[in-house]
């Protein structure tokens, strides 16, 4: 079962979008704490990324979560760029380099918004404090969609796409839990399959439209 916190920071972007109304963007404030003398690559959208990282409030500096010591404390991967976590870490993690550590503060409209979740009160300022350790290619490879496509057909039925997600949560040694797949195939057929015949085809996997 995925601890809260983490919990929170990818579910919460489901619900982000569909709040959102059309005042300006609010921004980030980026600061980097640490870059490594070698950067071989910069993060862009769609990396696969792996970080550590510790949140607080704003407000009172109380911590609400560090990936050093809650969970299993492994660093977490996600993917940049499509609100698979808060939009204040897909605006706030690009252009890093392995071995870079950053303090992001991230107002409310780009992190839980009015209502908050769970241990964030409403309105919060966020601050975190996040070292990134490794870049990798993102899942939109025509390599993943293969591994993704168990009986080749060149389409991604969602039995095909919740088992991937199964494979993928025990990867990173998270227990399966097939109530969040269900509704993470949802939320993915969702937005990815844009014709709506209940598959995403190799076009619609690969072909991302710059919506940020
Ligand atoms: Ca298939
Ligand atoms: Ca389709």
């Amino acid at each position: 079962i995925l601890p809260t916190v983490w919990h929170g920071v990818i579910f919460s972007s489901f619900f982000m979008y569909v709040t959102g109304g059309k005042l300006p963007e609010p921004e980030v404030k980026i600061e980097v704490l640490h870059k490594p003398f070698m950067c071989y690559r910069k993060s862009k959208y769609g990396d696969m990324l792996l970080v550590h990282f510790e949140g607080f409030l704003e407000s009172n500096g109380t911590m609400f979560h560090s990936s050093h010591h809650h969970g299993d404390k492994n660093p977490v991967w996600f993917t940049l760029g499509i609100r698979e976590v808060l939009k204040g870490w897909d605006k706030g993690l690009q252009n890093m380099c392995a071995g870079e550590r950053r303090k992001l503060t991230i107002p409310p409209g780009l992190a839980y918004g009015k209502e908050g979740k769970g241990k964030i009160p409403p309105s919060s300022t966020l601050i975190f404090d996040i070292e990134l350790i490794e870049i990798q290619n993102g899942p939109r490879s025509h390599e993943s969609f293969q591994e993704m496509d168990l009986n080749d057909d060149w389409k991604l039925s969602k039995a095909e796409v919740s088992e991937y997600l199964k494979r993928e949560f025990e990867k990173h040694g998270y227990s399966a839990n097939d109530t969040y797949h269900e509704v993470m195939v949802e939320d993915i057929f969702k937005k990815e399959d844009e014709d709506n015949d209940g598959f995403i085809s190799a076009r619609e996997f690969t072909y991302k439209h710059d919506e940020l």
